[in-house]
């Protein structure tokens, strides 16, 4: 993309209503822009972002062999009041009449349209296991929406929801979750740990939430400092080995990580004091297993096999899709702006040409240009004639992990500078070396 033909549009001065880093920086460069309180539009190079984190949810679920599908985000309360939910739910539940008078309302969640579905279509147990999940809209309306995408009214969430005959099964379907979730973060490049957490009005007993460390996260948790050192990196993982994936929720698990909701002071105390931590972080995720509550509630039965017919044992596992954007910068920024992990960045990676229309800086950038696209990456380049600051400014502020200055001084000795944005060092590199650098950076981040 050339920067010239983008929409682009970067605020110079902090907007005044944004508390936190992550909103006023999404404002700044031009990622979103209020609609209404706790709504927002997703410009484009927002939704560039959006759609790096869709796609990473998508092919971690599709390798624990969840099914993609939609729902949609207008539903009918009879499902809820069916459930029960409809007046449990209280004030955060937007509620809509149609022109019939017929009472819609628009979904917060979908544990009653995906059982409805299940109950019209499976009847034996033949069709178990099953986990299907949904990348939709949702809506709440929250009393105090604020920090921009962090606690919206409306947002994107990941919804799954499995369906198994029993109470066993379906704890490996929660521990699939777990294993699925702990990877697609990491990709995401942060660090999300799983704490025993409530479950709200969701129900059920067995519930994780995935939180991220940040200063200006709404939770407070308790945890011990042993924790932070556990990474799921590139360890392969067999979804249908239910031994494997019990042992990684029992790695990730075992030491005392909680929130607030359901901190014991008499066991925290007994870690040694050196390493507990009282810290703050941002909820990117959550795991329940809560048995038949829906499927009784609403006849989800299935034929057991044995002549008996039984409600099916569920969970529910959602990621804030919307949310993971103000996360990753809340954790990945510095004074000068974003810093994209490579996974998440909207463009791999930035062209400055500094001499805009000087022959052989116009073919530099051009052919690397072209280089890195015929590699399927994609490039920002930033055609402009503006000023040399001014460009390094806008490339700092949105973040682009990897930036490539093209100058007459550097090309006179065939040279371009390459910079990280994190570390802020350069090498200078000849044309060829430095396509071939940025390609190998990426090489890991590529696809599935
Ligand atoms: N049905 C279950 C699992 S799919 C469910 O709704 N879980 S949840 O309530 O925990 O929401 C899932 C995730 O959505 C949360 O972990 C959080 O990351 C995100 N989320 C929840 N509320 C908001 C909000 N108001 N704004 C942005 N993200 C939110």
């Amino acid at each position: 993309m050339r920067l010239s033909r983008y929409f682009l549009p970067v605020l110079k001065e902090t907007p005044s209503e944004a508390q936190i880093v992550s909103h006023r920086l999404m404002l700044r460069a031009g990622l979103i822009k209020q609609a209404s309180a706790g709504i927002y539009s997703w410009l484009p190079l927002g939704y560039k972002v959006l759609k790096k984190i869709e796609d990473i949810v998508h092919q971690e679920q599709a390798k624990a062999g969840h099914l993609p599908m939609l729902m949609p985000t207008i539903q009918s309360a009879d499902l809820w009041r069916e459930s029960g939910r409809y007046d449990a739910y209280g004030a955060e539940m937007l509620r809509i009449t149609d022109r019939h008078e017929r009472d819609m309302l628009f979904t917060p969640t979908a544990e009653e349209l995906i059982t409805d579905i299940f109950r019209a279509h499976v009847t034996s147990y033949k069709d178990l296991p099953l986990t299907m999940y949904q990348i939709q809209w949702k809506f709440r309306d929250e009393i105090r929406p604020r920090f921009g995408v962090m606690r919206g009214r409306e947002f994107y969430m990941k919804d799954g929801y499995n369906f198994d005959l029993t109470k066993e099964d379906a704890l490996h379907a929660y521990n699939r979750h777990l294993v699925s979730y702990l990877r697609t973060y990491e990709r995401m490049g942060l660090q999300a740990i799983p704490m025993r957490a409530d479950s709200g009005p969701i129900g059920g007993d067995d519930t994780h939430e995935f939180l991220v460390l940040a200063e200006t996260g709404e939770s407070e948790v308790f945890y011990d400092s042993e924790i932070t050192d556990l990474r799921f990196g590139d360890r392969a993982i067999d979804y249908d080995d239910r031994a494997q994936c019990q042992s990684v929720l029992e790695e990730f698990t075992s030491r005392y990580a909680r929130t607030d909701e359901t901190h014991d002071a008499a066991v925290f105390a007994q870690i040694p004091v050196e390493r507990q931590r009282v810290a703050r972080g941002i909820e990117v995720g959550q795991i329940f297993y809560f048995g038949t509550k829906y499927s009784e509630a609403m006849g989800a039965l299935v034929d057991d096999g044995q002549g008996g017919r039984v409600p099916v044992h569920m969970g529910s596992h959602g990621i804030g899709v919307s949310r993971l954007v103000g996360a990753i910068i809340e954790a990945s920024h510095d004074d000068n702006g974003i810093i994209w992990p490579e996974g998440v960045t909207p463009f791999h990676v930035g062209i400055v040409n500094l001499k805009q229309g000087d022959a052989s800086c116009d073919a530099a950038c051009n052919d690397l240009y072209k280089a890195f696209v015929s590699n399927g990456l994609e490039p920002l380049y930033d055609d402009r004639t503006e000023r040399a600051g001014a460009k390094f400014a806008t490339m700092d502020l949105i973040g682009l992990p990897w930036r490539i200055t093209v100058g007459p001084r550097g090309l006179a000795g065939d040279t371009v500078e390459l910079t990280c944005r994190r570390t802020g060092e350069s090498e200078e590199l000849s044309l060829a070396a430095v396509v071939a650098r940025v390609v190998e950076i990426y090489a890991p981040h590529m696809g599935a």
